[in-house]
């Protein structure tokens, strides 16, 4: 057994005893996350009712997940921490450093041995301090925390966007940067500001070739890549509970895209199931004990308006299908006006590649549904026109339905198997494509699609749907077909149509698989070495950032006016980047290389204000370094959304880089870049972005008196000897304002370890 089924049972020993507390304090029926966030307070029971959207609170998650690529700059921070090991269950998965190339065997046993040193670091680290360590080809964190960790009631962080997905096994599942991880594993409490609330209530039953993917892809239409910020999403419903576990943990997974702080179902027949199918029959037990706290109280689902701040309804019987993109996973099409609006934007109609899989959509239901179109092709002799990639999310799964037969299908068809790992969804795809310069279309059954993110090509269009439409689109491979209309020639010139989808939710014959890749941590692994070579070019040890001077900021460079959307892939790019995540000074060198420059529209050219003359960005900034002249960042609305790494904040950091100004921020960056001792900041006019100039130099005033709700000053002196002034807001609490002081939690934290020993 791998997971920690004691830690389970003292909490739903517990769990009932909280939620009545809860229930004398919040003086209404309670929704489910609202039991379940107060069930995770910080040390005992709440006292007092929290502000929704404003209160910070403390929790103490259950346990602590990291992926690979993010581990490394977590474990590189937890080793600053003084502790022996760490305090809450965690466990890290190699998922994201394999680079999809020719299929699973070979691509395996390279990125073991390009990527050893990482390994074998990431091995010893989680062995000494008592972490569980899921070996490459495992499979994808949020995809193994589903079939081994999450359960219902429970809460967990994870340095992934993606951790949300397990509010599909009815788990506050929250995604933050390695030094929020750090805390928690140091044993310290987990600070968020209480969410808002949408519920989502869920009518009809899905049917034909709708699936859980779409109720997803509709939301993220409905709300966009900012609504969600801030709160948390509830699924409810008859609608809700028909639903898959696995089709649950999609549509919380993808709330990510949403900028949604995560998502949930409550517990019912199908997690149960789920909980059974995966060697967790003790854990349904338990939780059926304590069921009816295990979902939202009645009242609350019958008026729901009542208790949430916006309530969304879906009709699951009325759901189309739907495919969103390009460029942004919130531009939803209903897959009968999504023809038309290929042509009508002139989106290249050739579908060149069908990918299918990742931590999103790649459970043995996703794999069953899109099989059953698969065999469709090769039983009626229809030839695949695109480019087919599947992508398990598991070995379990992998093994299961390899043995099921399922694979073999996606074979015949010229599909090709990668390794149990993110591949072409975060960029690790060595795409064998004819021209880069032509623009071309991809299909993918993923969350993201932004531009340049799976092939590093900005002239590929990517669109997201779900698998079976996926496949669907692949062996017409065509934008333009509509499976649920449309016909197919085959081989003898006969027009065919697709039957719609069938799938299984579990397997028959139960799960099966023969070396799961997990490594249990050595009991005792105080005598256990971690090394890290100083002149490594992948592993770097963390200086502590310098604390603040105590003075307001004056004479800061303009590095980068950002126009429009700037995510974390645009701020640290992924893909070949990935290799140096856990080296701080060489990823730094990827800083900002995507983000448009207002002033001449492209990407990685800016003005040196100290030459006057034009470079990338890295370069530029890293000679303000040089020369001490701090600068700052400017940048549009819900800036570093996407991902949870926090090299996205450490890179300014490290470079010299103080203040970043924009008109908002997504959630997790917006921390990260507080953890890190960076001034977050916010225009509290949104049309004072049209004042920064490209020559201007850069004030920021009442520093000295920073505090709690009270804004700031910016001061631009332009170029002409004009100057403007605005205030500008910010969300720092009492204790982050100390994060900026020290020069960054991490000083903190390794300051009172230093002081406990004196
Ligand atoms: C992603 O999907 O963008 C990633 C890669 O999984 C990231 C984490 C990372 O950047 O390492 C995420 O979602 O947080
Ligand atoms: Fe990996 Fe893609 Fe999932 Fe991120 S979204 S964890 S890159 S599979």
């Amino acid at each position: 057994m791998v997971f920690d089924l004691d830690m389970i049972k003292r909490f739903y020993e517990g769990y009932s005893q909280k939620v009545e507390a809860t229930r004398k304090v919040v003086n209404h029926p309670l929704t489910l996350t609202e039991k379940i966030l107060y069930a995770h307070l910080w040390q005992g029971n709440a006292d007092a009712a929290f502000e929704r959207g404003k209160s910070y609170v403390d929790f103490a998650p259950d346990r602590v997940a990291m992926q690979d690529a993010t581990a490394q700059m977590a474990l590189l921070q937890f080793m600053q921490s003084g502790r022996t090991k760490v305090s809450v269950p965690s466990t890290v998965h190699c998922d994201h450093l394999i680079q999809a190339e020719v299929g699973a065997v070979a691509d395996l046993s390279r990125a073991k041995s390009q990527n050893k040193e990482v390994y074998d670091f990431l091995a010893s680290v989680s062995n000494k301090y008592g972490i569980g360590f899921w070996k490459p080809g495992a499979g994808i964190i949020h995809q193994v925390v589903l079939e081994n960790y999450a359960f219902p009631g429970g809460m967990m962080i994870g340095t992934d966007s993606h951790t949300v997905n397990a509010g599909g096994l009815g788990t506050i599942a929250i995604g933050v940067g390695g030094a929020d991880a750090c805390d928690v594993m140091a044993g310290l409490p987990w600070e968020l500001k209480f969410p808002k609330l949408i519920g989502v209530k869920l009518t009809g039953k899905l049917s034909g070739w709708t699936s859980a993917k779409d109720i997803i892809l509709k939301v993220a239409g409905i709300l966009t890549v900012k609504g969600g910020t801030g709160a948390i999403l509830e699924y409810f419903g008859e609608g809700a509970t028909s639903l898959s576990c696995t089709g649950k943990g999609t549509i919380c997974n993808m709330g990510a895209e949403i900028g949604a702080t995560t998502s949930i179902f409550g517990y019912d027949i199908k997690m149960a199931e789920y909980l059974k199918g995966t060697g967790r029959a003790e854990v349904a037990a338990e939780a059926d004990k304590v069921q009816e706290n295990l979902t939202g109280d009645n009242e609350v689902y019958d008026h729901p308006e009542k208790y949430f701040d916006q309530v969304i309804e879906i009709n699951l019987s009325e759901l189309e299908p739907h495919i969103n993109g390009p460029f942004t996973p919130d531009l939803a099409w209903p897959i009968s006006k999504f023809a038309e609006a290929v042509r009508t934007n002139n989106w290249p109609e050739e579908l060149e590649v069908g990918l299918i899989g990742s931590c999103t959509n790649s459970s043995y239901e996703d794999i069953s549904r899109a099989a059953s179109i698969a065999r469709q092709a090769s039983d009626q002799g229809i030839k695949t026109k695109s480019e087919f990639i599947i992508t398990p999310g598991s070995e379990q799964v992998r093994y299961t339905v390899a043995r099921d037969g399922y694979l073999d299908i996606f074979e015949k068809m010229g599909g090709v198997v990668l390794a149990n790992a993110c591949g072409p969804c975060i960029g690790q795809w060595a795409r064998h494509s004819k021209d880069p310069n032509r623009k071309n279309s991809i299909l993918t059954s993923y969350n993201r699609n932004f531009a340049k993110r799976n092939d590093g090509n900005p002239n590929t269009h990517a669109f997201v749907a779900s698998p079976e439409i996926t496949t669907a689109l692949a062996i017409a491979g065509s934008l333009t077909f509509n499976p649920v209309t449309d016909y197919l020639t085959n081989d003898k010139g006969e027009k065919v149509k697709l039957e719609e989808p069938q799938g299984i939710e579990m397997p028959l014959k139960g799960f099966a698989v023969e070396d799961a890749g997990f490594q249990a941590p050595a009991e005792d692994g105080s005598n256990i070495q971690v090394a890290v070579s100083p002149t490594s070019d992948r592993l770097q040890i963390l200086e502590p950032f310098p604390t603040w001077n105590g003075a307001d900021l004056s004479g800061l460079k303009l590095l980068i006016k950002a126009k429009g959307k700037c995510t974390t892939d645009h701020i640290s790019m992924a893909g070949p980047w990935l290799k140096y995540r856990g080296h701080l000074d060489n990823i730094s060198n990827n800083l900002l290389i995507g983000a448009l420059n207002f002033f001449n529209e492209k990407t990685n050219l800016v003005k040196n204000q100290l030459t006057g003359e034009y470079g990338p960005l890295p370069e530029t900034q890293r000679a303000y370094k040089a020369a001490g002249v701090g600068s700052i960042i400017v940048a549009d609305e819900n800036y570093g959304e996407g991902s949870s790494r926090e090299h996205a904040a450490m890179e300014p950091r490290h470079l010299g880089v103080i203040a970043v100004l924009v008109k908002s921020f997504a959630r997790i960056h917006e921390t990260n870049l507080k953890k890190q001792g960076m001034l977050a900041i916010t225009f509290n006019n949104k049309e004072d972005y049209n004042k920064i100039l490209e020559d201007d130099v850069i004030d920021i005033k009442e520093l000295t008196s920073f505090a709690v709700d009270s804004p700031l000053e910016v001061v631009l002196h332009h170029k002409d000897g004009t100057t403007d002034s605005f205030p500008v807001n910010h969300t720092y609490n009492e204790q982050q304002i100390e994060w900026f002081k020290a020069g960054g939690a991490l000083n903190i934290i390794r300051k009172e370890f230093a002081d406990s020993k004196k």
